[in-house]
């Protein structure tokens, strides 16, 4: 996969040439190339933003700098080989990234990244290359960040640790709390090493009874403990129909009901947390 990544601070992708993802270049599954949009300027201050529009707080990034920069990243690629690129714009107003989504870029032979200061890109960068290639616009979550290479770090490790032999074990996404199908999209539960006892905390007996049934039994039901208190929203979102027998015992008793009255969605409910009058 190559990637490209189209900045004004190439610096703060200095990560990519660490750990996972920098054993991935150095495996030679990935080939990462960051440009300084400054190099397309060509005025003294090197300017790559303006005023907006129409008025209103902040600047926008202009469209010159981003269209010669990534003309020229896209001539650099294809010029090797590269094929079928996508552009992903990182924005707070985009779809939200999601494992599906990782799932997704990772099949992509190349994704070009544009992380934005200010207020963004004027929109008639992404029109532009819309007309030439899929656009992503993503946003990692509900929240603002300064500028879009966080995010980049973000999506570029969530995508490079799915390429086939980047991670040791081809199994160990399988199960991934967000991979599509995981236990009906459950949080995983909390995990133990050696040694069985430290500063007084041991570990749960079943782990080591050797019973794989019954520890299988209790990791999802620590699985369906943890989501119920961070993400009820994934309980309220499961399908039912990839619950066993004990799962809906465990689920009545962390306080879901399946199906209450007034309801027919099929899915579970929870009954009130407050003091019941
Ligand atoms: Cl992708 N960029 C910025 N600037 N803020 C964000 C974001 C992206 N995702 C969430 N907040």
């Amino acid at each position: 996969m190559r990637l490209d990544v189209v900045t004004i601070f190439p610096e703060y992708l200095e990560p990519l040439n660490v750990s996972l993802v920098g054993k991935a270049r150095a495996r030679g599954r990935l080939d990462v190339n960051v440009h300084d949009l400054r190099s397309w300027t060509y005025d003294r201050h090197n300017t790559v933003d303006d005023t907006p529009y129409g008025g209103g707080p902040g600047m926008v990034m202009k469209t010159e700098p981003w269209g010669d920069a990534l003309d020229s990243a896209l001539a650099d690629g294809y010029e090797v080989g590269a094929h079928s690129p996508a552009l992903i714009v990182p924005t707070p107003s985009g779809r939200p990234f999601t494992q599906e989504l990782a799932v997704e870029l990772s099949e992509r032979p190349w994704l070009v990244f544009t992380p934005a200061r200010y207020e963004g890109i004027d929109r008639r960068v992404m029109d532009e290359y819309a007309t030439r290639m899929p656009v992503y616009e993503v946003s990692i979550g509900d929240y603002v960040l300064a500028g879009g290479e966080a995010a980049v770090l973000v999506i570029t490790e969530a995508v490079a640790r799915l390429l086939p032999g980047v991670l040791g074990n081809a199994e160990s996404h399988r199960d991934d709390s967000f991979a599509p199908g995981a236990m009906a999209n459950l949080l995983e539960g909390p995990v133990y090493t050696k040694p069985p006892e430290w500063r007084g905390h041991g570990i749960p007996d079943v782990l080591l009874s050797g019973h794989h049934g019954k520890i299988a039994r209790w990791r999802r039901d620590e699985a369906m403990r943890r989501t119920t208190a961070n993400r009820p929203d994934l309980i309220e979102r499961c399908d039912p129909a990839t619950l066993d027998k004990k799962d809906r015992e465990m689920l009545s008793i962390l306080g879901w009901s399946p199906d209450p009255e007034g309801h027919s969605s099929g899915r579970f409910w929870r009954r009130s947390e407050g003091v019941e009058q």
